[in-house]
């Protein structure tokens, strides 16, 4: 008996872990991944939009899915980026993109004409701001209801923030849109950054070395699109890489690696002086009714291996690719390495 395919919607801010996970979409078997959808938040948005392209190539999939562009600030607030920690969010690599155009349909539409089609069945994994789903619950009343869950990777379950002591980068870029979507009614599984994240999805050094050790074309574009963040992660005191939103995509397809959930009251933080962006988490004690499920642990050893094995797959990747390179830093001078399409591994 075939297991049935997920149909799914990435909604990301495309840099680093957000590439991982649309590799996720893109390779996984379990995936029907029918769009990309793209909201302001970790780089520059035409930046995202490069990366986006250069995942799409790597996995072998340019032309299948097709990259809808969405909201381009949050809904009241001037857009913050997370440069100083992604750099470029690829490791300075670098795609042609002659020729190549993201679909005309702006991204909120898409999302609302992609959840309208398939009533009740389509999950959106939500691992940038939430500009997007807010919008899209303004402009069609039907939304919440037609789409069948939303996986948001945002806040901390009462734990430290990562871009303030108090907030998650996504629900601090656009709290109101965060706040907007936890009272809008969806079914909402939250993927937390801390505690969840920095107990099961790090990744250390002997990991890092295993991947890296792999040598396919996959594990190389891992291990340059992770290094900005690692160089930034140790600067912090974080011993490794950091993989939420690749998290967020896995657990969907594969919810055996979730080994413990709680039914919570998830309000997000819109006027506080400190507290900007924070997610307040109620565990069940304060007579507030429960408006999601947050994951409160998963198998880390579960989730590596099954990256792992993403990355090891020579099948699909650079099948359909185009040329693509990137470029190395030796003694102070950039020499560049091109990567040619590689039927052999088709
Ligand atoms: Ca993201």
């Amino acid at each position: 008996m075939t297991t049935p395919k997920v149909p799914m919607v990435i909604d990301t801010d495309t840099a680093q872990d957000d590439c991982i996970a649309l590799l996720v979409g893109l390779l996984d078997p379990r995936a029907d991944l029918r769009a990309i959808t793209m909201v302001a938040g970790n780089v520059g948005f035409d930046q995202q939009i490069h990366n986006a392209f250069l995942t799409l190539n790597v996995a072998g999939r340019l032309g299948s899915v097709p990259i809808h562009l969405g909201c381009r600030r949050p809904l009241v607030r001037p857009w913050e980026s997370a440069e100083n920690v992604h750099g470029d969010g690829v490791g300075g690599m670098t795609m042609d993109l002659t020729g190549l155009a993201p679909d005309p349909e702006h991204a909120v539409d898409a999302l609302i004409r992609l959840a309208a089609e398939s009533p009740g069945e389509l999950t959106i994994v939500c691992i940038g701001p939430l500009t997007n789903i807010a919008t899209a619950t303004v402009k069609d009343p039907t939304f919440v209801d037609n789409v069948k869950a939303l996986y948001v990777m945002g806040g901390s379950n009462n734990a430290r923030g990562n871009i303030t002591a108090a907030a998650e980068f996504n629900f601090y870029v656009d709290p109101e849109a965060a706040k907007a979507v936890f009272a809008a009614g969806f079914d909402i599984t939250v993927i937390p950054w801390a505690p969840l994240t920095l107990d099961c999805a790090l990744f250390g050094q002997t990991q890092l070395d295993e991947i890296a050790a792999l040598n396919t074309p996959l594990s190389h574009f891992f291990t340059r699109v992770c290094a900005a963040t690692l160089d930034f992660d140790r600067s912090v005191g974080i011993n490794g890489t950091t993989h939420p939103d690749s998290l967020t995509a896995a657990v969907l397809l594969h919810p055996e690696l979730i080994t413990r959930t709680a039914a919570y009251h998830v309000d997000v933080e819109t006027a506080g002086e400190l507290t900007r962006g924070y997610a307040a988490m109620s565990w069940g004690v304060h007579n507030l009714q429960p408006n999601a499920t947050v994951i409160d642990a998963v198998d880390p050893a579960g989730f590596y291996g099954y990256i792992r094995s993403l990355l090891a797959n020579k099948s699909g990747a650079f099948s359909r690719s185009r040329k693509w390179k990137e470029q190395e830093r030796c003694d102070g001078t950039y020499s560049e390495v091109r990567y040619e399409e590689d039927r052999s591994l088709s």
